[in-house]
């Protein structure tokens, strides 16, 4: 069967558009991949013709269910949750849960299609899924975020098992609600099931470097990225923005790697510090007291509060976006790229917008997509099931020398992939084709399905 590539590719991304009208985020994320596919399809006409990549673009199961708890004063709230099981070609449904106000269906499927392909290239036996809800734990008290996770996964309990459906954190979601999720969870089944999430307390089943590993996973593959260039991060300046779990820990192994992070940030503005963010004084503020980022500059002489600003407008030689999708747009790629930045690493998933990718493709800043930089996270989480399944339990040196492991051998992957399929350098094409590849191969062999 003869078939005219890009036109196919267009064809696809249209049907995509039309039967999910009004999902933005997930029309950009299919968009990104489809126009890195025409390569692919050019040598492999079989998934042409069995539709493959439409398969892949339509979920395997979306669920939407009413999530209604009590708040302190008594008064009932409802909010709505989400779970996309998007594809299992390569194992059980695996990615996070994000409880944010922005999070809709749209969102939800827009990180789950990211999750298939970013698990694909952790080499691990994940299939890719993503959940959520609109509640906004900002402000709730410990006993409103137990009860509202006790309601959410009084609902979800029956999609999930270790061998089914392994949820996750992510924004909103750390220990905190992975303890209040697993311990329904349970409960309601009766069953002590270590594996049905990960991101779990360190004395009842969690795995050392989980809570670490996407944000030295994203150092460790920038570093592989210098390596390459013949450069290390000693003595770089490095902007990271956002201070939730993955910024915090990119800052640490930055550090531990002679670079220097002088700025991070949050929803109400961002800090600077010359002297480098002091890591001691960061985690006391957004990990213990979940503070806001200006406590940090009442607490630190050489630091800077700056409300509402953008901290791209920071002079860096790297920039790790790691907040939240769309972040970083073209204008400040531009300022970013003429303040002599020259590499960017998306800690966050899709948080730089096509135009402002565009923006560093032309002016020839290294760039790396989340689905390969930000993997270390789900990848330390297959590592979390493997050490549940096997009733194991690895050193933190062990699993954060797996990690780094990992970590090169995708940006070896991507690297070479870019290479193979005729665009040298070009990270996101050889993630998007290298992980595609993975799981269409697993599609195919399943039958059609
Ligand atoms: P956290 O909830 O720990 O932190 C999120 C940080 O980003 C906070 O500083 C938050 O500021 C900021 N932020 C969130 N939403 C917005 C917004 N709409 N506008 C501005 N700032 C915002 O989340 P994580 O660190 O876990 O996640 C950060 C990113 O990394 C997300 O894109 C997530 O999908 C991705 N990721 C996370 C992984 C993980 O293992 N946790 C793995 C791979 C990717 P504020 O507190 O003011 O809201
Ligand atoms: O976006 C992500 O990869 C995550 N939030 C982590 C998912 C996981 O299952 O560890």
């Amino acid at each position: 069967m003869h078939v005219d590539v890009p036109a196919k590719v267009h064809a696809i991304y249209d049907e995509v558009l039309r039967r999910n009208p009004g999902e933005e985020e997930f029309h950009q994320a299919v968009r990104e991949v489809l126009d890195s596919l025409a390569v692919v399809l050019d040598r492999h006409s079989e998934y042409a013709e069995m539709k493959t990549i439409e398969r892949i673009c339509e979920p395997e199961r979306q669920i939407i269910f009413r999530v209604p708890w009590q708040d302190d004063r008594g008064e009932v709230q409802i909010n709505r949750g989400f779970r996309v099981e998007f594809n299992s070609a390569l194992g059980p449904y695996k990615g996070g849960l994000r409880f944010h106000p922005s999070v809709n269906l749209g969102i939800v499927k827009f990180l789950g299609f990211e999750q298939i392909f970013k698990n694909a290239l952790t080499g691990m036996p994940i299939g890719g899924g993503k959940g959520g809800s609109d509640f906004d734990p900002k402000g709730r008290s410990d006993a409103e975020v137990m009860r509202f996770c006790q309601s959410f996964m009084t609902e979800l309990y029956r999609h999930l098992g270790e061998y089914t459906d392994v949820p996750a954190g992510d924004i909103g979601v750390g220990a905190r609600e992975i303890g209040y999720l697993f311990g329904q969870y349970k409960r309601i089944t009766n069953r002590y099931e270590s594996g049905v999430l990960t991101g779990k307390g360190l004395g009842w089943g969690g795995a050392l470097v989980r809570t670490e590993a996407t944000g030295y996973g994203a150092a460790f593959f920038a570093e592989a990225m210098m390596t390459v260039r013949g450069e290390t991060f000693e003595g770089k300046r490095v902007v990271i923005s956002g201070s939730g779990n993955v910024a915090v820990y990119g800052i640490e192994k930055v550090h531990s790697l002679g670079g220097t992070v002088v700025a991070c940030s949050d929803s109400s503005g961002y800090v600077v510090d010359e002297d480098g963010i002091d890591l001691e004084v960061l985690k006391q503020v957004k990990e213990r007291e979940r503070g806001r980022i200006s406590d940090y500059a009442d607490r630190v002489a050489s630091a800077e509060f700056v409300e509402g600003g953008s901290v791209w407008d920071v002079p860096c030689e790297v920039a790790v976006p790691s907040a939240t999708q769309n972040e970083l747009d073209d204008d400040a790629a531009t300022v970013l790229a003429r303040n002599g930045c020259r590499y960017v690493i998306e800690g966050a998933n899709m948080p730089t917008t096509p135009s402002a990718v565009k923006v560093f493709r032309d002016a020839g800043v290294a760039f790396a997509p989340g689905k390969a930089a930000n993997a270390g996270g789900v990848a330390t989480s297959a590592l979390e099931m493997q050490q549940n399944a096997s009733r194991d339990r690895w050193t933190f040196e062990h699993s954060e020398a797996r990690l780094a492991e990992i970590m090169r051998d995708i940006h070896t992957r991507c690297h070479e992939t870019a290479e193979e399929y005729g665009s040298p350098g070009d990270l996101v094409l050889g993630a998007n084709v290298a992980g595609f590849l993975q799981v269409a191969e697993a599609v195919h062999a399943h039958g059609l399905i």
